[in-house]
């Protein structure tokens, strides 16, 4: 098992150019989040991919230093509309965390759908897996590779700037250089656990997903003002309360007086708070400098296969079964793949808002298509069907007997600190009216989804499965996760 902290981690980027993380340390900020090109002491790179000759395909951007303004950059502004129209169909899209499981997705979609899109990402999603020894259940190339692929496929281009949104110089150089009419910003680390591992994994979460979102806020005030942010919140921020979960916002009555108030939110772990901290920072915001923004408050995402993803092999996106990064239904299918009892933690009551990643691309693509107002700061719950873990579990073994699995299911005590009975009743009305047609979790799907895993269950590490943070053992010392 590897160990959790190391000193140094390197990844392989093809077209050789090797990339190198900074070294760590115990401090705040002691998770590497940028990389440069070590290759060249030039900091801004274009990639010519193999076969491509000298046309642009894409181009890395290193991190801290300024970036010379590309020619392509003006010649580009001719042919899209322009963003100061608020009218005007929003053609450029930058997806922060393209990379990553819906980001990845996300940037397809938009592609294929005839916006230009660019993605940026660090990579330090792949740096969490090598430090953790985990991976995904599929097979995914580097993010060069997936590039070629759709660009090969298809003729597309999506321009790829590698750096991390912390870094304010690097973001303001990605805004002025693709000049985005939107961005959709996915790039934060969102994994429950992973917040609660230790004092070191807390903090490196609240600072890169706060900070991050506060530089996206001031590049979009600096640079494109009418730029429609597009930010993935959480269901998560709202908690359980014993009353029904409104989108976003909640009318209340006290002492004779009425006002519409931002929905009471309380969060249940480090890395769900820090989305609630965004959440209040981008109203601020929308309040004080007129940004437009959706707050997209998705719930737990399931499936791996979109339209896009599905055209090759190395469009394949990630799939996590694992104890930090995998969440409910997909490590549900996983288990059921390798024989491994199905985990339900505590109870099992506990009941969340779940969609099929191809409702995600659809519901990001619907509030591209119809921006927030300046000064706007709207909230959708972004998710299609609510279940509890023991719902899941019980649907998760049917469709198992069915494909002759054999599938138990444990309660493991819960690492979590969670209501695992109560009410739960979301709102979730918003994107169906503006045209979302939900995939529900039917018989199909599970069986697809199961028959993925049973593709790849050589893949599988079994150590990986089972939970190894606790919520309530979280301390300073920093933790190394073993399984
Ligand atoms: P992921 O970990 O697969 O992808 C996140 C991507 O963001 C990674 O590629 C990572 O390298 C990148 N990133 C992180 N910090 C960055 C930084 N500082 N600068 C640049 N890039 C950075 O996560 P995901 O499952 O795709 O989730 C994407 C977003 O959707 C997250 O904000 C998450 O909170 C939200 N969300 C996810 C789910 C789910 O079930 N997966 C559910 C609800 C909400
Ligand atoms: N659970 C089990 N067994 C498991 C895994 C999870 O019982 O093996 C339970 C958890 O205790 C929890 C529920 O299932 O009650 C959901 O857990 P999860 O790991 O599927 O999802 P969560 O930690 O909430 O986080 C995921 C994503 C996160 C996103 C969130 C949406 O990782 O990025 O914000 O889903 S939501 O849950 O709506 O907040």
């Amino acid at each position: 098992m590897a160990h959790l902290l190391s000193t140094s981690c390197s990844l392989k980027i093809p077209s050789c150019r090797k990339t190198s993380f900074q070294s760590l340390d115990q401090s705040p900020n002691a998770f590497p989040t940028s990389f440069t090109v070590k290759t060249s002491k030039s900091l801004v790179r274009r990639v010519v991919l193999p076969g491509e000759s000298s046309q642009r395909s894409h181009t890395v951007y290193a991190t801290t230093t300024p970036i010379k303004q590309e020619a392509s950059a003006q010649k580009r502004s001719s042919l899209h509309q322009s963003s100061n129209d608020p009218s005007s169909k929003q053609k450029r899209v930058m997806v922060i965390g393209g990379d990553g499981y819906c980001g990845w997705a996300t940037a397809l979609h938009l592609s294929n759908k005839g916006y230009e899109v660019a993605i940026v990402d660090n990579l330090i999603r792949r740096l969490f897996d090598n430090q953790l020894g985990l991976d995904s259940l599929t097979p995914i190339t580097s993010i060069h590779n997936r590039i070629r692929c759709w660009k090969s496929l298809t003729g597309k281009t999506i321009e790829l700037y590698i750096g991390d949104i912390c870094d304010f110089e690097f973001l303001s150089e990605t805004f002025k250089s693709f000049e985005p009419d939107a961005v959709v910003h996915f790039g934060e680390q969102r994994s429950a656990p992973y917040s609660m591992i230790d004092r070191s994994r807390a903090v490196f979460t609240q600072h890169n997903n706060v900070i991050g979102t506060l530089n996206v806020l001031f590049a979009i005030k600096e640079y494109r003002e009418q730029c429609h942010l597009v930010k993935l919140g959480t269901m998560g921020e709202y908690g359980t309360p014993n009353i029904d979960i409104e989108e976003g916002y909640l009318t209340i009555t006290h002492n004779g007086r009425t006002d519409t108030l931002p929905y009471p939110k309380q969060a249940s772990s480090f890395y769900h708070l820090s989305k609630v901290h965004d959440s209040n920072n981008i109203a601020f915001t929308c309040k004080a400098w007129g940004i437009r923004a959706t707050d997209l408050n998705q719930g737990v995402v399931y499936g791996v296969t979109t339209e896009e993803t599905a055209m090759h092999e190395e469009l394949c996106n990630r799939l996590d079964y694992d104890g930090v990064f995998g969440t409910a239904l997909n490590r549900f299918c996983v288990q059921a793949a390798v024989g491994h009892p199905l985990t339900v933690y505590g109870k099992g009551g506990q009941t969340r808002g779940y969609l099929d990643i191809r409702d995600t691309v659809q519901c990001v693509e619907i509030a591209i298509a119809n921006p927030a107002q300046p000064g706007e700061f709207r909230v959708f719950n972004q998710f299609t069907e609510q279940f509890s873990v023991n719902e899941l579990a019980a649907l998760v073994t049917k469709a198992g007997e069915k494909l002759g699995l054999d599938v138990k299911t444990i309660s493991v005590p819960n690492p979590r600190v969670e209501a695992e009975e109560h009410y739960y009743n979301a709102k979730h009305t918003k994107l169906i009216e503006l045209g979302l047609k939900p995939h529900l979790l039917s018989d199909s799907l599970l069986d697809s989804l199961l028959n993925f895993a049973i593709l790849y269950k050589d893949r599988v590490d079994s150590k990986q499965i089972m939970p190894s943070v606790s919520w309530r053992k979280i301390g300073a010392k920093t933790k190394t996760v073993t399984a």
